[in-house]
Formats: structure tokens, sequence, C-alpha cells
């Protein structure tokens, strides 16, 4: 396996500026025909040969300039077509391929799902339906002839704007579509099946009148009205927050169930996983609501960062994925409300990405060098690259930020770009210089600020002192350079002992601000006749660990009166994290209580439930949540014992529910929504539900039986999945007939629902008990289960591997052996998903000694099978090195 390195990067010797695609599709046996119009790159080599890329693909005719080529000009290899001597003017080369979409289990490329042909090309896809430049700094315009069956694909969809359709024989048809926006083969797409159609119209600010439509299978069309309509509002959002207006008079979303990934942003002709399109109130939850809606936006604003100004090569993935990822988190926050919003971003930051970047699968944000780029896309590129674009707004203040933007997309249109040219738009538009700034993208490894703060009552001063140390991080293209200090974005503000601002001044604190951009500083504060309360990194400013030890009452302090919601939400989490992890470290048994900081805090929950839980359930329902088991592993850091972290939650978990009981039981009560009210998934109602399922869950763990009551009536009358489901993860927490029965009776109930299956299979894989394990591999004989299909996979499999820690990490290496075992039976099927589950091996070393050598001993038998896929291979090898 090769290591392509960002430093080698070089132009393409060859362009290809016009590609005319004649694809006649069939089962096992489809034909395509690539007229590709080429020419030498003027900054490529003269006379280099051309090499093309193609993967698993049959060459049925080839011909240059419309002539067969000659005896040994052309050398076809599995993984290439190279024509040795080309022309070293503008040329034109015409081959046919064959391949069969039935068998390609691999999802990439042309297959069929449930009947349907689709593509998938990102990354690296298009060569397995023609040799081609498959590099992203190879931009083309496309026009595609689709002709299928007319009874087995009545719909042909593909990139751009529909030119033309008719008969093609016997029973078949054709269209053809064109896209006039060149762009990268990784991008293109197509769609031939039958497929329900849901379809409205928008006006962009330019006047342009858009058929928007999202297909899905037949039946399920009432099942898309919320995708449909959240395409009109991304469309508007992105006119309105960036300036960006949608550019062809189509815009096709289509819902497939075989899909790799969440969606693909192909131009004009969006392909999705259809569990990110489909929902109704019977059948999806208050957070599929929110997650389609925030999928259909980030798909739809790639339109700009990505397809537009695409990438020049995959190095650059953060410079669509992290900016897109910004910019759909900006959207959900706008639609729904800010602060639950960043709450729930740092959650998942925290619980997927700081893990990442503190294990063997470490790499910068932009990485200097990979084996399989598939395995690329991650939650540091996404989720680590949204926070750098995050922290150059909170740097730069939203006004130049937007102009930097401006700049952006204005100078970087048409082209494939890179993070420097990204950069650039931001420094000329600032005039700041973000040298330091940079090294975000490229230093892997989450830097600890560490904060202390002293008051001198004889000066009225208050000086805060901060400390950045940066991990050395060892990646495959740099044996862990001594890291050079970034430049840390700090929003804060100071708070009275008793709550309020103080009006504090210090010059270098700027609109809230203050940059770290040396390994030390200190900030000093004037004029202050009391020691203040730091309220520090507030809205998480920047993604770092913060190490600052605040006494029990200044959380408090800031629990109840700090301006910033996330600030108040995490004094509350730090005051539970407190608790959980000297709990955890002394491997304490499952208790009642939690001893007096425990009493503390359910004290300190309950003032705060009494004052505002109704004015924002949402709100409270994430005060309530306690952080979770992988939160507190990162916070232990090493020889850790995932039993010990959850009775140590658990413990929690009972006596906040002990001593809230009452409370969280009015709470419920004042929460019920009257009877006919029609169901909405707006943010307000969803936070509703929201705390009323905390507050059970809560008080079941303290009480289970009046709580398997009061869930077991929720799962017989809820009106929405979204309760119904949350009254079943309560109950399967709860060992007993009444958990097995209720399970029995929704798995029967919701039998031809795939998606609804997926929820059960997951709940189910998630359960911290010992039987588990046999109950996942019961399940994976169900009649609806398949290895075949990720999502399924995701479900079952994956929930138990990477979100039930106690049973992954079993003491006997149960967990791990299943884990492998799976991760070996799929790699032939489908790599990409089999190399995805491996990661739920990221904390290996992490764990103490005897999980630890169970947890190698399945690595190295994962690395020891013949035949493994680069992509398997690849994470394997790094996890073991
Ligand atoms: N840009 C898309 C990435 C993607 C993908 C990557 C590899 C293999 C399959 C894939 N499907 C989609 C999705 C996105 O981030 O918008
Ligand atoms: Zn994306």
């Amino acid at each position: 396996q090769t290591i392509v390195r960002l430093a080698d990067y070089r132009p393409s010797d060859y362009l290809i500026d016009r590609v005319d695609l004649d694809v006649r599709l069939h089962p096992t046996e489809t034909r395509i025909t690539a007229t590709l119009g080429l020419r030498p790159n003027p900054a490529g080599e003269p006379g280099a040969p051309l090499v093309l890329d193609g993967d698993e693909l049959t060459l049925v005719a080839i011909a240059l300039d419309g002539q067969p080529t000659g005896p040994g000009a052309i050398e076809v290899t599995p993984r290439s077509l190279t024509l040795h001597q080309p022309p070293q003017r503008p040329f034109v080369l015409e081959i046919e391929t064959q391949v069969n979409p039935s068998t390609n289990t691999k999802l990439m490329g042309l297959y069929r799902s449930n009947g349907v042909y689709c593509t998938q090309c990102e990354a690296d896809g298009f060569r397995r339906i023609t040799y081609f430049l498959d590099r992203p700094d190879v931009m083309a315009v496309f026009t595609t002839r689709i002709e299928g069956s007319r009874a087995a694909a009545p719909v042909l969809l593909g990139n751009g704007n529909p030119v033309a359709q008719g008969e093609a024989g016997p029973g078949r048809h054709y269209a053809i579509w064109h896209d006039p926006h060149p762009k990268p083969a990784y991008l293109f797409a197509l769609v031939g099946g039958r497929l329900g159609r849901v379809g409205s119209r928008f006006t962009t600010m330019e006047g342009r009148d858009v058929e928007i439509a999202v297909y899905v299978e037949p039946g399920k069309e009432g099942r898309a009205d919320f995708a449909l309509d959240a395409v009109a509002r991304s469309m508007a959002w992105d006119e309105r927050t960036f300036g960006r207006a949608y550019d062809l008079d189509v815009f096709n979303v289509v819902a497939v169930s075989d899909f790799n990934m969440g969606a693909m942003e192909n131009k004009g002709l969006n392909i999705f996983n259809d569990k990110y399109v489909l929902a109704s109130p019977e059948t999806a939850t208050d957070a599929d609501y929110a997650n389609i809606e925030a999928i259909i936006a980030h798909e739809y604003f790639h339109n700009w960062s990505g397809n537009r100004v695409t990438c020049r090569d995959w190095f650059q993935l953060c410079l669509k994925e992290g900016l897109t990822v910004f910019r759909d988190q900006e959207f959900s926050s706008d639609e729904r409300s800010r602060p639950v919003h960043r709450i729930a971003e740092v959650r998942t930051l925290r619980a997927r990405q700081f893990p990442e970047d503190a294990g063997p699968l470490a790499h910068p944000v932009r990485p200097q060098a990979y084996r399989e780029i598939n395995n690329f896309y991650t939650a540091t590129v996404y989720e680590k690259g949204a926070e750098i674009v995050r922290m150059l707004r909170t740097l730069l203040g939203p006004e130049t930020f937007r102009a930097g933007m401006d700049r952006y997309f204005t100078t970087c249109d048409g082209t494939a770009a890179t993070v420097e040219d990204f950069l650039a738009a931001f420094a000329a538009e600032s005039g700041r210089d973000l040298a330091a700034f940079s090294r975000w993208y490229a230093q892997a490894g989450t830097p600890t600020v560490a904060v202390s703060g002293t008051y001198d009552a004889a000066a009225r001063t208050y000086t805060l002192t901060f400390r950045q140390s940066l991990p050395v991080v060892a990646t495959e293209a740099a044996a862990g350079a001594a890291p050079q200090p970034l430049a840390i974005p700090i929003a804060l503000g100071l708070v009275a002992p008793g709550g309020g601002p103080v009006a504090a001044a210090s010059e270098r604190v700027r609109d809230g601000v203050f940059v770290l951009d040396r390994a030390e500083d200190a900030l000093v504060f004037t004029g202050l006749d009391a020691a203040p309360v730091p309220s520090l990194f507030r809205g998480f400013s920047a993604p770092v660990k913060v190490e600052h030890a605040l006494t029990r009452d200044e959380r408090l302090t800031l629990l109840a009166h700090d301006r910033d919601a996330f600030n108040r939400w995490q004094a509350a989490q730090s005051l539970a994290m407190e608790v959980l992890v000297v709990r955890a470290r002394a491997n304490a048994p499952l208790a009642e209580e939690a001893g007096t900081e425990g009493a503390g805090l359910a004290a300190a929950l309950a003032t705060f439930l009494d004052g505002e839980a109704l004015a924002d359930p949402a709100f409270a329902a994430l005060v309530l949540t306690l952080p979770g088991e992988q939160e507190i592993a990162q916070a232990i850091g090493a020889e850790i014992d995932p039993d010990a972290i959850w009775r140590a939650r658990q413990t929690l978990r009972v006596q906040l529910g002990r001593d809230l009981g009452p409370r969280l039981l009015a709470l419920r009560e004042a929460l019920v929504e009257p009877e006919g009210a029609p169901f909405s998934p707006d943010a307000a109602s969803a936070g509703r539900r929201a705390l009323r399922n905390a507050a059970l869950d809560l008080v079941t763990a303290a009480d289970p039986q009046a709580g398997t009551a009061l869930a077991l009536g929720q799962v017989e009358n809820a009106a929405t999945m979204t309760d119904r489901l949350a009254a079943l993860a309560t109950l399967s927490l709860v060992p007993g007939a009444a958990r097995e029965a209720a399970l029995a009776r929704f798995g029967e109930t919701y039998r031809g629902e795939a998606l609804v299956l997926d929820k059960w299979f997951a709940l189910q894989a998630m359960i911290p008990e010992a039987g588990t394990l046999e109950r996942v591999r019961g399940l994976m004989h169900h009649a609806a289960f398949s290895l075949g299909n990720p999502n399924r996979v995701r479900s079952l499999i994956a929930s138990f591997s990477l979100n039930n820690p106690t049973q992954f990490h079993r003491p006997d290496g149960a967990g791990y052996d299943l884990t492998a075992e799976v991760v070996l039976a799929l790699d032939g099927k489908n790599p990409q998903v089999a190399a995805r589950l491996l990661t739920a091996f990221n904390t290996w070393r992490m764990v103490e000694g005897g999980r630890r050598l169970h947890a190698e001993a399945a690595l190295r038998r994962v690395a020891q099978a013949p035949g493994l896929s680069p992509d398997v291979s690849d994470i394997v090898g790094r996890s073991l090195a």
C-alpha cells in the first residue's frame, strides 16, 4: 500500500475539459461510453504518458481521435489505463467500459440499492465507472445520457439541468442531463429507478426559478415533506447569511437505502441515505428530524463550499468539510436554539473527536500523508475542521469574517483550492497575520490550556494566567515534531461572586475575546473590589481541554448566574465530572448516593430546575444529562476500567433520580402535550419531549419499579416515535420480563419498517449487561438484519462496539472478538464500513492491562488475516503502530 504525501503534490500532466457520458443501464452489464476532451496541462510535464485511473473495470473499446489505438499504444492494469504517447495538443479519447452494478457491494461507483441504480463517486469511485483522471483538480463540463428500461427505471436523473428525453428502442428510454459548471469527477452522479417524488419551487435572490424535488421509495412520499421543506429553508438561509444563491434550474435529492455515509453533495443531484430523508412522527424521532434538517442543509451548502470552490487534492478535505459543517451548524443554530445546539456540537466533539485526537488514529485537520483517503472522513476533519472556522470568526469578528468568506468564494469560484487560499482571503480582509492560527490545520492532538486566577485586594487587580500545552503526536508524515504555540481565542467574562457581570477592563480583551498566541501569557483586570469568578471559553470558543481549578462554589455561581448558557451547562458538567472521576478512579461500588458532592450537585440542580426548567426545557434536559462514559474515560486518561465508569455514572444517576424525583415527576406532568395537539418537530416541542424523557430516565434509575410502570404506559400510548423510543430506551436498562415483552412487541409492531427496526437494534446493542453480546449475536440472525446494508451494521454492530463501552470492553475480551469477527466478515463486501467499525479499537491502549491484552490480540488477528482491504489494513496498521 503506497503512502500519498501532501508534499509530493504536483499538477496533473493532462486536463479534461469536457466529458460526454453515455450510460446504458443494465442490472449486470451496464455499458458506459466516455468521450473525453483532453489536452496537455501547461503546468504539467510535457510528453508525459497519460495515466488514467480505473478500478474493477472491463475495457470494451478505446479510440483516440476517432481511430482505434495502435498495438502497444495503451497498457491496461487492474488500476490504470496508460496511453504511452498522447498527442501534445487537444485530443479526444473514447472509452467504452462495462460494469456490474448488482455485484457492487462496496457501494462505490455504480451500484443498485433496492433495485435503484445509483452512484457514489467521492472520494475515488468515478474510476469504477470509467477510466479517468480521478482527482479533484481535474474539472470538466459533463453531459450525461442515461438509458434504461422504462419499467425498471422510469426516473432517470443526472447532474445539472435536464436537456432531452425520449424513446430508446423497445421498452427503453433515455434522458440527457447537462451540467454547465466544470466539476471534478467525484461530484458526478446518476440515478435510475422506480421512485416516488415530492416537489416544490424556489425563486433565488437572482430571480432563478428552481424546481426542487425529493425522490423516495414509492409509497413513502408522505415522509419526504420535511426534507423538501428543509431544502428550501437551506436555500433561503445561504442567501441571507452568506449571499450565496443556487445556480441550476433543478435541485434533486434522492433517498436510497444502501449508503456508506450520510449523504453526498453531487452537483444538482444530492444522494442521501434514506435515514436522513424519511420522517414521520410515527417513525422518526426529534433527533432524526434535526439530523435530516442538518444533513439536507450540509449537502446543499456544499454547492458553494465544495462544488463551486472545490479542493485541489484530498489533503484539503477540511476545506470543504470543516467549512460546510460550520455552515450547517450555524443554520441549525439559527433555525433552532443556538445555546442548545452549541452544547450538542461540543458533546459530539468531546465524545468523538477528542478520543480520536488522543489515540493511534490521530491526525491533523489537514493530514500530511495517507494510505487510504476513505479513512480520513473523520471527526477531526469534519468537527475539528468546523471548530477552526468558528475560531476564525471569533478572532476576526462577524463582519470581517463574512467579508473574508465573500472574498474566498469570489476569488476561488470555479477553482480547486487549498487551505492557504482560504486563509489568504481572511488575512487580506483583516490585515492580520494568521501564521500562528494556521497551525491548527497542521498539528494533531487536543491542546490543553491551564488557567489560574489570583486576586490582589490591595491593588484591586485580578490576574489570569494561561499556559497552553500541546501533545506531541507522531503521524504518518512526521515522527512527532515539537508543536508550536497556536492562536487560541478565549471568549471570557467575569462574574461577581453573587452573580451579575463585573465591569472590569483589560485592554487585551477585545469584544470579549482574548487571544492566547504564545506558550504562556497573563491577563490583568483592574478596578476590582472583590475576587470575581472567571467565565472562560464562553461558547466553547476553542477546541481545547481546560484545566482550571474552580471551587465548587465558583462553579455553582456560574451555573446560576453566568450570562453564557454554554458555561452554565459546563459548570454543571464539571461539578458532575469531579464526582464521577473520583468514584471511577476509586473503583467505587454501585451505590444509592455519591457522597456529599453528589448531594451538592443534586441540590444545585434542584434550584436550577425550580428556577427555569419550564422556561427552556431543552436546555434543562441537557443540564440534567451527565457526561457520557467516553468523556469520563477521557478525563481519567489511562488504565481505564469501563465498568467502574459505568458504576460511577449509574450511582450519580440514581442519586439525582432520588433527590430530584418529585420535581422530575411534576415536570413530566407540566410538560404533557394537550390531547390532540398537532405534532411539530420544532425545537420548542422537541425540547419539551426531551425534558420529559430525561426526567423519566432519572426517575427510573432511582426507582426501577415505578419507572417501569411509567415507561410501559408511555411505550404503549405515545403519540410520537420520540416518546415511544425514549420510554423503550429507559425500559431497556431495567432487566426483567417487562423489558423483554416490550422489546418483543416493538419488534413485531415495526416488522416492515427497516429504519425503525434500526433503532430497536441499536437500543438492544447498547444495553450495558453481560447478556448483550449473545443478544447481538442472536439479532445478527434476525430477518431484518443484513451485513450488506451499512445502516443495519451501524445500528446493531457499531452501536455495540462504539456506544456500549462496558460490553465492547468486556474483561473476557469477547466484545473485541465479536467486533473483529464482523470486521473480517464485512471486509470482503464493504471495506469502508468494515474499516469504520474497526475504529472502535481507537481507545484500546487506554484500558487497563487485562482488557488491553485481549484488544491487542483481536487487532493482531485482524492484521494477520489474508487478503485485507487497503481500508482495514490501514486502520489496523495505525492502531497497532
Ligand atoms: N462529501 C460526502 C462524503 C461521502 C463519502 C466519502 C467516502 C465514501 C462515501 C461517501 N459518501 C459521502 C458527504 C459529506 O460530507 O457531505
Ligand atoms: Zn460534507
